[in-house]
């Protein structure tokens, strides 16, 4: 049975949870179509966290890599589409770093697109009732840190191994009324059908309107 990598993160921003890592640790250990979950935790800081997703991919040899993490203020689950070159942290990571407009990988590209089937998953949360949309930016912190790392560390040596990142909503517990956010257990399911979706679709579909608006 091939694993299925599935990281999460760490809490940020004097947050006390982040559902990120609460979803990873749910699905830990998950038979989805015959390949086995396997959940880790990713610091939230820089450079770290690409050491440590590192050393998960050589431990568990996964067939595929998805990374999860908080996009407080969205509605929608977001498969995002692609991994710039750049840390541009608005805030401090959890280590006091806070890199501005520095290049993650000096002799990288600049940029890569993720090979999960971003529009089969949104296709797929769409037809279980879960909002869903395709993200055209992963932002410039830890997460797009993670998300080109990934990418990078796929490209250079194992380029039959897929991945790519997902955001998620808050949870309720997280927000007041007016900002958007989405159960824990819809979160974890929705995740679920991801992993069954890139399991299942080694090519995306073309499908138009899956963006967030
Ligand atoms: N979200 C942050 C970093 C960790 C997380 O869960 C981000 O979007 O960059």
């Amino acid at each position: 049975m091939r694993n299925i990598l599935l990281t999460g993160f760490e809490p940020f921003d004097g947050q006390a949870i982040n559902p990120s890592e609460e979803i990873a640790r749910e699905i830990n250990d998950a038979t989805i179509a015959r390949h086995k979950v396997v959940g880790a935790l990713l610091p939230c800081v820089f450079g770290a966290a690409i050491k440590e997703l590192k050393h998960q991919i050589k431990l568990h040899e996964p067939a595929i890599v998805i990374c999860l993490g908080q996009a407080g203020g969205r509605a929608e689950i977001t498969p995002e589409r692609v991994a710039i070159n750049i840390d541009d942290a608005r805030i401090p990571d959890n280590a006091g770093q806070q890199p501005v407009d520095k290049p993650i990988a000096k002799d990288g590209p600049a940029a890569y697109f993720s090979t999960l089937p971003i529009k089969a998953i949104v296709q797929e949360l769409r037809k279980h009732d879960i909002p869903a949309a395709v993200s055209q930016t992963a932002g410039t912190f830890v997460c797009n840190h993670v998300f080109y790392g990934l990418m990078h560390e796929l490209a250079l040596h194992r380029s039959e191994v897929r991945g790519g990142f997902i955001h998620v909503p808050f949870v309720p517990e997280q927000t007041t009324s007016e900002k958007p956010s989405l159960p824990f257990e819809k979160m974890t399911a929705a995740i679920r059908w991801a992993i069954a979706a890139s399991i299942e679709y080694r090519r995306d579909i073309k499908s138009g309107g899956g963006q967030v608006s």
